[in-house]
């Protein structure tokens, strides 16, 4: 019977869940060119600075830091200008990378 119950449970997630939509890709722009930061970029949207508007965090392979771009936009239309890297105790902070 357990094994019943947990078959039914595990066939109601399927049914539930949704494969995700992706549209086409766009590049992410800051002061109106493409934001680029080598490889392995592992950008976050995240409200970082707590204003309820959702900005990106983004790591950067070849130091380790990591990047904040405030949005000055919206959460629709997001706008990014310059970034300042994330600190701890005046001190960037650096991934170890490689
Ligand atoms: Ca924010």
């Amino acid at each position: 019977m357990k094994k019943a119950v947990s078959a039914v449970i595990l066939m109601c997630g399927f049914a539930i869940a949704s494969a995700p939509q992706f549209g086409p890709y766009s590049w992410i722009e800051a002061d109106g060119g493409r934001i680029d930061v080598g490889w392995y970029g592992a950008p976050c949207v995240v409200d970082w600075d707590g204003d309820d508007l959702k900005d990106l965090v983004l790591g950067q392979f070849t130091s380790g830091k990591i990047r904040f771009y405030a949005n000055s936009g919206s959460n629709d239309s997001p706008v990014f200008t310059t970034y300042s890297f994330i600190q701890s105790d005046g001190t960037d902070i650096s991934v170890p990378s490689g």
